[in-house]
């Protein structure tokens, strides 16, 4: 597999109501393997929390990931808490996974999380958009303040 070159490090994340971890591990190491940094924070992580972390970690990328079907819920509420925080609103964030039950309005869906902060939405969990995004990504894409240069 071609490596692209690491925007530096990545802030994975499971979504607040979603207890499945093994898209978390295969995330983790397929970031890895494509040169990046990963802080894994594991699944069922409250909004809260997530901001915390980001404010710790100074990410260059937020993943969130969601397979249990509240992921257009949960997503939905975790990018507009990190969106209210001045300091975060210009982290790139993307959601993949199966984020919804029924598969009915997918587009709508995906277009609010848009709209509400998201980067890029991969349903279905579209590995090969996914890496094309980190390829693209500049490299300290994020305009966190108080980074370091
Ligand atoms: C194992 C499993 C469980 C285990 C989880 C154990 C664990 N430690 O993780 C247990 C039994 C606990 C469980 C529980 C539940 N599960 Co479950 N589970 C599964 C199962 C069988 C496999 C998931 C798995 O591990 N796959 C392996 C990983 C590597 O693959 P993945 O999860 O699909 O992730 C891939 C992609 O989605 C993608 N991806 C994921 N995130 C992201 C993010 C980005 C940015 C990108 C690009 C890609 C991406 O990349 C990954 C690798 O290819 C699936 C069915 C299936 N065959 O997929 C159901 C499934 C995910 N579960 C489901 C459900 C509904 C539940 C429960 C709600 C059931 C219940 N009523 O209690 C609960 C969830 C509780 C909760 N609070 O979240 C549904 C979700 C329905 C939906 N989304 O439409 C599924 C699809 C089963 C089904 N067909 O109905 N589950």
């Amino acid at each position: 597999m071609a490596h692209s070159q690491g925007v530096g490090k990545v802030l994975l994340t499971g979504t607040v109501s979603d207890s499945h971890t093994w898209n978390l591990v295969f995330l983790e190491l397929f970031v890895e393997e494509l040169g990046h940094q990963v802080v894994n924070l594991g699944p069922c992580v409250p909004d809260d929390l997530l901001v915390r972390r980001c404010r710790i970690e100074a990410p260059d990328l937020v993943v969130v990931s969601s397979v249990n079907g509240h992921g257009y819920v949960d997503g939905l509420s975790a990018v507009t808490r990190l969106r209210a925080e001045p300091e975060l609103a210009g982290v790139p964030m993307v959601i993949g996974g199966k984020l919804g039950l029924d598969g009915r309005d997918e587009a709508d869906r995906a277009a609010r999380l848009r709209a509400a902060g998201f980067d890029a939405v991969f349903d279905d969990g579209d590995l090969l958009a996914f890496q094309r995004f980190l390829a693209d990504l500049p490299a300290g894409a994020s305009t966190m303040v108080g980074r370091p240069a």
